[in-house]
Order: structure tokens, then C-alpha cells, then sequence
């Protein structure tokens, strides 16, 4: 019998590389952790552009869990700089470049960790908000609604039931609490108080424009875009788009054919990982568990499946 010869070719879904859920860059200096990314200072100087860098971790029920998902942060880095130039003409943004051969030349020797997953960004002073949009009734405005018939001090028509599209778009900013705890629904009213009111406008106007041009790109690829988050800064004195935007970590993203209100949504990206976690019983304390490689790889095709329609390509690499 003579030897069988087979060839495997790399499929485009195929990672080429583990999850990356710790950044090693030597020297450099973080100056932010989130659950699942990283900012660090390109320089000592106060002012440098700094390094935003989005790992394969992941969070569920406010955990990070014990296994990342690979290609999760080259995924999410790549839909914010889709959806940057997408919204160019609305609004600026922090980011410089995704070239990694663009970035000093300290950073040369990790290339390979940052080529996809980093942008660098302009620093900017942020502003204390968190700019939320609702066109969709979901999460904590659901609880709210429920609970006083308004969200964030905007009254809502009686009878609308849990994922119902709201009547019209609607600006619903929260106050970022520390470490752990969720962020508090707030009015614009105590927007003003803490930024004035020309900003408040301003951030108001920029989150309704820019949710109303991506729910018209998201519907045109079948996705309602229920509700999604965005931080804004000052950069040479304009109000500037920064973080990551438009992402499913920082969005609700439903498929249409699926949609049904009168009942939460399955989530477009964790859903495989809540049913999960809810069938081992995990009291949802730390430790948070890891993921058997099922669950990871059918999370990763979520997540690619999301990258897909929203940016029509079908590599991160071209
Ligand atoms: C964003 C955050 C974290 C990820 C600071 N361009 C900028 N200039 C100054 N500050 C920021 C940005 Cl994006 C900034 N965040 C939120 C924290 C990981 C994002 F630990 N914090």
C-alpha cells in the first residue's frame, strides 16, 4: 500500500495562533487595564499618542473567563477601523495608525502580538460620560423602563414590551462607576452639570448622528443595531471619537430574520458562552471557568460572522 499524501489547506477560519490574553511589551508602560483591553503610553512624555491594544479575552456575566478567543481582538480592532473611516465624515477620531511599522521603534520586536489587534491613538482629555444610544428597549433601559416608565429621565409611550424599537432613537448616558460595578443611567441634566452645556449638545447630537448613518449600514447587512455605546474626548481642543466603536462588545447587534420582541435576544456573539456558563451552574464569582474548545471556536465564528457582514470582507487580512 503505498503512503497516503493529504494536504491540508489553512482554511480562512483556521486561527494561526492561540488567544493572546496578556500583552508582554517589556518596558512600555500600561496605563489602563479593561476586562478585555489594554492602553499603553507610546512615550514617558504626558502628551505621547498612546497604544490601544484589544486582546482575545472575554467577559461574560462581568467575569473575564479562563479561556480567550482567538483572533477576538484583531476582529474587534478591525470593526472599529472599519466603522472610523465609515463615520469620517461625521465626526473625527483618535486614531493615528494600525501600520505596526508606524510605531516606534521600541516596539518593532512585538510586532507580531500587535499587527491587527493595536491602533495608535491620539490621547485625548475624555469626558467623564458614557455616551449610550437606544433605538431598541434592552438591558438596563428595559430595567428602568419597567421599574419607572423612562429612561435616564426620558419618558417612554406606555406598553412597550422588552426588545420593542423605541419610538425614536434616544440618548441615554450613564456615569462610569470603578472597578466592578455597572455604570449608572444618569439624565442629561446631570450630563450637563458635569461637562456644560455646549458639550452635552454636542455629545448628545454626535451619538444620535452617528447611531442613525451605522443602524442604516448595519440594517442594509441584516443587522439591527439595538443599542451601542461610544467615549468621546477632546483632542486640540475638538470633541473626538476614541476607544473602540461599534463593536459587539460595546453594541447590541441582532440579527433581523431572527428578531422577535416581547423577550430578550440571543446574543449575536455570546450566546454560545452564557448557555454555557448557565449549564455548568457557575455561581458566577471568581473564578470565572475556562471554555471547552467547542464553545471557543463556535464563539469565534460568531465573532467573524459579525466582522463579515458588517465590513462585506471576509479575511482580517486583506
Ligand atoms: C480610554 C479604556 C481601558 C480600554 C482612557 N485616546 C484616548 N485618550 C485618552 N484616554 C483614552 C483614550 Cl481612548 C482612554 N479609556 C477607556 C480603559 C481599556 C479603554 F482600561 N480610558
Amino acid at each position: 500500500m503505498p503512503p497516503v499524501s493529504v494536504t491540508v489547506k489553512a482554511m480562512p477560519e483556521t486561527p494561526l495562533h492561540p488567544a493572546l490574553t496578556a500583552m508582554d511589551l517589556g518596558s512600555l508602560r500600561r496605563t489602563a487595564q479593561g476586562k478585555v483591553r489594554d492602553i499603553y503610553a507610546l512615550s514617558p512624555d504626558p502628551d505621547s499618542d498612546l497604544l490601544f491594544i484589544a486582546t482575545d479575552r472575554i467577559s461574560a456575566f462581568d467575569h473575564v473567563l479562563g479561556s480567550g478567543i482567538p483572533d477576538k481582538g484583531r476582529i474587534l480592532t478591525q470593526l472599529s477601523i472599519f466603522w472610523f473611516d465609515h463615520l469620517r465624515d461625521l465626526v473625527p477620531n483618535h486614531l493615528v495608525t494600525a501600520d505596526t511599522r508606524e510605531y516606534p521603534a521600541d516596539l518593532q520586536p512585538f510586532r507580531a502580538q500587535l499587527e491587527g489587534r493595536s491602533m495608535r491613538v491620539r490621547r485625548a482629555t475624555m469626558f467623564p460620560v458614557e455616551c449610550v444610544v437606544r433605538g431598541y428597549i434592552s438591558g438596563s433601559g428595559w430595567k428602568d423602563y419597567q421599574a419607572t416608565g423612562a429612561i435616564c429621565g426620558i419618558p417612554l409611550p406606555p406598553g412597550l414590551r422588552e426588545s420593542d424599537q423605541l419610538p425614536e432613537p434616544i440618548f441615554t448616558p450613564a456615569a462610569k462607576i470603578n472597578t466592578g460595578g455597572h455604570d449608572e443611567n444618569i439624565s442629561f441634566d446631570t450630563v450637563v452639570e458635569h461637562i456644560g452645556p455646549n458639550y452635552a449638545e454636542d455629545l448628545r447630537a454626535l451619538t444620535l448622528a452617528i447611531y442613525a448613518k451605522a443602524s442604516t449600514h448595519a440594517a442594509s447587512r441584516g443587522l439591527i443595531l439595538a443599542d451601542t455605546k461610544f467615549e468621546f474626548g477632546l483632542i486640540d481642543g475638538q470633541v473626538t471619537l476614541a476607544d473602540e466603536v461599534l463593536t459587539p462588545d460595546s453594541s447590541r447587534y441582532w440579527p433581523t430574520e431572527t428578531y422577535s420582541p416581547g423577550g430578550a435576544q440571543a446574543s449575536f456573539d455570546k450566546q454560545f458562552v452564557r448557555d454555557y456558563l448557565e449549564s455548568i451552574h457557575w455561581n458566577k464569582q471568581a473564578p470565572a471557568p475556562s471554555l471547552p474548545d467547542d464553545v471557543v471556536q463556535q464563539t469565534r465564528a460568531k465573532y467573524l460572522e459579525a466582522f463579515t457582514l458588517i465590513t462585506g470582507r471576509t479575511s482580517l487580512d486583506t
